[in-house]
């Protein structure tokens, strides 16, 4: 079989790599592969990628957790794009792999236009992603989301594969998160090239072969792939080990009811497949997967002291925990719009400092020196006895009317009909108060008998 496998972004390039390295020793595979990625320190990590194959696209720095900077780039590197893949494919390409985490900006933005592109070269593609951690940020989430309906939505997109990165917790609780992101993308890439060696390898009874294998991979839908090892004595029943081949896996769990089409392989030795336990795993698949397209290859061995259990489940619906990731991404979505909305409204509305409020309620430092006048005339005319002018309402409010003449110079006159009109002053007597006020305050200085400066 020919593959061509295309990483895209930094976590999909390192499984590219992966794909490679192991690729090499498999006789009668032919592994094409190549990067494509917006992050020029990733790229070179690739040690298996031939640096022909490697496309630099976008800034050179990444695409920032940003899956509409991963899409711009790959538009505007479609021709390049296209000249690679041309390079790479050729007609007796089976199958295109796309690998990618989904939660960055290049890997979720990238790969829809490139699916979109195969589709233009007339062939069918099956992605291996990653999901993201059910801790990582709501961009990574609302990536991950788009980055999966998109590519779910594609044509040529038929099997999408999920590795459950929430299930490395579990799986490798004591290891670095290196070490452990190094084992899934091993395990992944192990289990998929033994799937493919399965269609390729002889038996004496009933086998797979790798057309059948390619019309699996062509049902749209969900996939998963199942891989399960364990000590030939240990197996009491084969077929109820068989669904332990899939529920114990790294892969995001499925409804196995949905499939379209299934292929499985059991190897072990001989004496493992009698007729009668043949039946039981054909049984177990069909009370499984009645209806379903499903194949079965059995591989006795002379003298393996182990039983492996591989297969691929395709066309299912949606898992579980894509379902509950693209919930999630919308509500943390949501909650992350209304924190900005509310720290803009924040920012509109300032920090409460209120210049004029504040000197309403203390006389203000750069105040003129208040002039020695003789108020005896105005102070008869207001009766500061009357307490209307007192309220700070009030005076705020003749602030803010004188404030606006700042610098100019009003007679008396003029004053007190300002105020009347404009300051809420009830009658000559309450502006006079007033007037009285801003002075004491220091916002007006009378500068000549009547004749008053605005502060
Ligand atoms: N299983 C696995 N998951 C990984 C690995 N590296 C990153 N991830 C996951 O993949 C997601 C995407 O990360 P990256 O591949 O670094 O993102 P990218 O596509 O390069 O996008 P940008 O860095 O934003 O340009 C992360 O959110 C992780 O959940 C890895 O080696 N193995
Ligand atoms: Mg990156």
């Amino acid at each position: 079989m020919r593959f061509l496998t295309i990483g895209l972004g930094h976590c999909g390039g390192k499984i590219a790599d992966d794909f490679k390295r192991a690729a090499i020793d498999k006789k009668g595979m032919i592994m094409d592969v190549c990067a494509i990625n917006s992050d020029i320190a990733d790229l070179a990590t690739h040690k298996n990628i031939p640096e022909d194959n490697k496309l630099l696209i976008g800034s050179g720095r990444g695409a920032a957790k940003n899956w509409k900077e991963g899409k711009d780039a790959a538009l505007q590197n479609d021709t390049n794009i296209k000249s690679l893949i041309s390079k790479l494919v050729s007609a007796d390409t089976d199958v295109i792999l796309l690998t990618l985490g989904e939660g960055g900006g290049t890997g979720s933005g990238v790969a829809p236009t490139i699916a979109e592109i195969i589709n233009d070269f007339g062939k069918t593609c099956i992605a291996i992603v990653t999901l993201p951690f059910e801790t990582e940020s709501v961009r990574s989430k609302v990536n991950a989301a788009m980055g999966i309906d998109m590519l779910y939505r594609q044509e040529s997109v038929k099997a999408i594969i999920c590795i459950e990165n929430d299930k490395l917790t579990a799986h490798y609780p004591n290891k670095l998160l290196t070490e452990a992101y190094e084992k899934v993308n091993q395990v992944a890439v192990q289990t998929f090239l033994d799937l493919i060696d399965l269609a390729r390898m002889p038996s004496r009874a009933d086998r797979i072969d790798e057309s059948e294998l390619a019309s699996i991979f062509e049902y749209p839908g969900f996939a998963t792939l199942a891989n399960f090892r364990t000590q030939a004595n240990m197996v009491e029943d084969v077929a109820t080990t068989l669904r332990r081949s899939w529920d114990s896996s790294l892969f995001a769990e499925v409804d196995p009811s949905t499939a379209s089409g299934v292929i499985f392989g059991v190897q072990g030795p001989t004496h493992l497949f009698t007729t009668i336990q043949v039946d039981s795993i054909r049984r177990a698949l069909h009370e499984l997967l009645a209806g379903k397209d499903a194949m079965l290859g059995i591989y006795p061995s002379e003298h393996l002291r182990w039983a492996s259990y591989i297969g691929i489940l395709t066309g299912m619906d949606v898992p579980k925990k894509i379902s509950a990731l693209l919930e999630k991404a919308k509500d943390e979505y949501r909650q992350h719009e209304k924190i900005l909305e509310a720290k803009a409204k924040s920012k509109k509305e300032g920090l409460g400092f209120r210049l004029e409020e504040d000197l309403s309620l203390q006389k203000p430092s750069q105040v003129l020196a208040k002039p020695k006048i003789q108020r005896t005339d105005l102070e008869k005319l207001a009766d500061t006895s009357n307490k209307k002018v007192s309220n700070n309402k009030n005076i705020l409010q003749a602030i803010d009317v004188i404030s606006s003449k700042r610098g100019e110079r009003i007679t008396l006159e003029e004053l007190t009909g300002l105020l009347q009109n404009e300051a809420n002053a009830e009658d000559e007597r309450s502006a006079i108060s007033m007037i009285l006020e801003l002075q004491n305050r220091g916002y007006i200085v009378e500068v000549k008998k009547n004749l008053y400066q605005i502060a």
